[in-house]
């Protein structure tokens, strides 16, 4: 059985329905710090209030649910991080450690998350190789890095199962991310289909790597499915889909909704976070580990968010 800390986040609330889909309804568990009671996740399947600084709380849903896999997505981003560190180092790092304690009593399998945000402005900006140079400059970087050494560590010295990806910006339309950098390549479409306009806060040029949520969630069933024995990595796999710029990105909308025109406002802060990650990742060792091999590129992306938040928008 799962249990989904963050299930309803950006990734949380997508991936449960995916894995409900596959694994069926009870054997997921979704969880989050606060009850939402309009979400679906919460009316369709088993929901617990679970606060990952308590750790007690993981503790007793993990007994509760006779739970084997943990796939723990509650965190803080980037940006809304930059704004309070303190609290960005309790949970990204505190909350980890949390369910990593939890793992190592009940034998529980960990899938946690990493970022290109764990990679800082003197790693190699293109092409960014899986094993390099990582001194991130954002608090959520150093927590992005605490958090793969950590879960390192729990695989060697204790034997947990820990695994998990460097998630690129993930592009969705079911729920907006929570306060990253990455943001605007969402926003961007909500405000072609309903303003026609689209200030960017990041400046022409800005290159980052992208995917969309799709690609995000089955990378997350490949790698927990993957036979262990050719993980010659863990955490942390380098994985992307694309590598775009706000301009790149606008022209490929523009393709669809002809009147749509962007100009730029850049927000300081964002702008600092996005020059210190990388402009695009090797994923080849994804690729020979575990078979990583996204289905969406820039075009059939856009394509299917144009689809989709037009009818999520326009009813
Ligand atoms: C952020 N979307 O912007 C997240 C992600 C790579 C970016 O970690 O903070």
């Amino acid at each position: 059985k799962i249990l989904i800390t963050g299930a309803l986040g950006q990734i949380g609330s997508e991936l449960t329905s995916h894995l409900r889909n596959i694994y069926g309804v009870n054997n997921v568990v979704a969880s989050s710090k606060t009850r939402n009671e309009e979400s679906r996740i919460v009316e369709e399947g088993p929901f617990e209030i679970v606060d990952v600084l308590k750790v007690e709380d993981i503790a007793e849903t993990v007994k509760k649910y006779d739970i084997d896999s943990i796939i723990h997505l509650a965190a803080l981003l980037s940006a809304v991080g930059e704004g309070n560190p303190a609290l960005a180092w309790k949970v990204n790092v505190d909350g980890l450690f949390n369910v990593l304690e939890v793992a190592r009593e009940t034998k529980c399998a960990v899938f946690t998350p990493s970022s290109i945000a764990a990679f800082g402005p003197s790693t190699p900006p293109d092409k960014t190789p899986q094993d390099t140079l990582q001194r991130p400059t954002t608090m959520y970087g150093v927590t992005k890095v605490s958090g793969e050494l950590l879960c390192d560590y729990y695989f060697k010295k204790f034997g947990v199962d820990t695994r998990g990806v460097r998630y690129p910006g993930l592009i969705s339309y079911e729920t907006l991310p929570g306060g990253g950098t990455t943001d605007y390549a969402v926003h961007i479409y909500y405000d072609a289909i309903q303003k026609g306009k689209f200030t960017c806060y990041l400046k022409e040029g800005t290159a980052m790597d992208m995917m969309y949520m799709p690609d995000a969630l089955d990378a997350i069933v490949q790698l927990m499915e993957a036979d262990p024995n050719k993980l010659v990595h863990r955490n942390a796999f380098n994985i992307t889909a694309m590598s775009f710029t706000p301009e790149k990105i606008f022209a490929e909308i523009k393709k669809h909704l002809p009147e749509f025109s962007m100009d730029y406002h850049v927000d300081p802060i964002r702008q600092e976070i996005a020059d210190s990650w990388p402009n695009s990742l090797d994923d080849s060792v994804a690729r020979e580990e575990w078979g990583w091999n996204p289905k969406y590129d820039l075009s059939s992306m856009t394509v299917d968010m144009l689809a989709k938040l037009r009818e999520k928008l326009c009813k």
